[in-house]
């Protein structure tokens, strides 16, 4: 596979590996860093604080909506079909004084197939690994098993790990003031928690300020990424994301969970025509368990796929600053999510 340049700063697919939440590398004893007297306007390196939170909560919460929303950029794909996360995904939100690596997870949920508890087997191996937890909480729906169900979990591991947690209401843009204050007094009823705070990720109210806790709960460390470095995504998990998400633009009932997205081969194409600029050929499968999705996924006269790969290739283009020529294919895997053979081969 070739890889890319321009767009958003984002490392190659064959980038060395990161820092990764089992192993943040911390600032050694022995040497820290320290300012020179004739530096006063150096930020004080002791002061500086870093590390992982995870935000976890049921599907539809509003996690990835409010990862790209404290990152100022889109790391993760978002939509309103529940378990659109499928991995856990870091955005990294870098400040003079800070750096917030957020972990964005799947949402946790009673699984009915095995991909559904590989998902939430994902969340839990995150939860142990960061430095805080963020349970986001949606304020357009009342408070209800599933939540009581993870706060139980949460109020254990802030017991016996001591680990901290933060209650988020999010979408507090949907509900009146009586409603969020109703939410809010149903979270704090729901467990023990080191703050509760009310955000809105798509219109940024309160945004800044779940930054601001989180950081407040980090280890002092210097910064675990380079500063322009927004994700440790590779192009290509971003690609067959973006596809994801195009694809399931309007596709409802069982169909968002059978979709599932790999990209094949991205290979620079031979100059055309000299001030062209670079065209990548990126060539995509799109799976779905059975034919009568195909069927759906294609379209009447196939234009429904080729809506969807208009709006991805404008989305990856965006992603690679380059030109793209999206091949889509669309094949059955019969019943992958329950299949562990199909899983492993999707990535799971
Ligand atoms: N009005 C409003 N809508 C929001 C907000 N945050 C998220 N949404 C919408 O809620 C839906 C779900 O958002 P996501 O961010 O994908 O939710 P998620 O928790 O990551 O979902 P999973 O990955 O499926 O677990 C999308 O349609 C979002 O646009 C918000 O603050 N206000
Ligand atoms: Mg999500």
């Amino acid at each position: 596979m070739s890889d890319t340049e321009g767009g958003p700063p984002m490392p190659p697919a064959d980038a060395p590996p990161r820092p990764t939440p089992d192993a943040p590398p911390r600032p050694t004893p022995d040497a820290p860093p320290r300012p020179t007297p004739d530096a006063p306007s150096e930020p004080n390196p002791e002061a500086h604080r870093a590390g992982f939170a995870c935000l976890v909560g049921r599907p539809n919460a509003g996690k990835s909506t409010l990862t790209n929303a404290l990152v100022g950029h889109k790391v993760a794909i978002t939509s309103s079909k529940p378990q659109t996360t499928r991995h856990t995904i870091r955005g990294i939100s870098t400040a003079p004084d800070s750096q917030l690596v957020l972990v964005d997870t799947p949402g946790l949920h009673r699984p009915r197939t095995l991909l559904g508890q590989r998902l939430n087997d994902r969340v839990r191996e995150a939860l142990l690994d960061v430095d805080v937890v963020g349970f986001c909480l949606p304020a357009d729906q009342r408070v209800g098993p599933g939540d009581q169900f993870i706060a139980a979990e949460l109020t254990e591991l802030r017991r016996v790990k001591r680990k901290p947690v933060v209650a988020i209401a999010t979408k507090s843009d949907l509900v009146s003031r009586d409603r969020l204050l109703q939410h809010l007094v149903a979270i704090d009823e729901l467990g023990e928690w080191d703050a509760i705070i009310p955000c809105s990720g798509t219109r940024g109210d309160q945004v800044q300020e779940v930054r601001s806790v989180l950081v407040g709960l980090l280890p002092p460390s210097p910064p675990l990424y380079p500063e322009q470095v927004l994700t440790d995504e590779p192009n290509n998990v971003m690609i067959a994301e973006l596809v994801r998400e195009a694809a399931l633009e309007g596709v409802r009932d069982e169909l968002p969970h059978s979709l599932a997205v790999v990209v094949e081969e991205i290979v620079r194409r031979e100059q055309e025509q000299p001030g062209a600029g670079p065209m990548l050929d990126v060539r995509v499968s799109v799976y779905v368990e059975r034919d009568s999705q195909k069927a759906i996924i294609i379209g009447r006269g196939g234009s429904r796929l080729r809506e969807v790969g208009s709006t991805a290739r404008g989305a990856i283009e965006e992603l690679l600053g380059s030109r793209v020529f999206l091949d889509l294919h669309v094949k059955v895997a019969k019943d992958w999510q329950r299949d562990p053979k199909a899983l492993g081969r999707l990535g799971f």
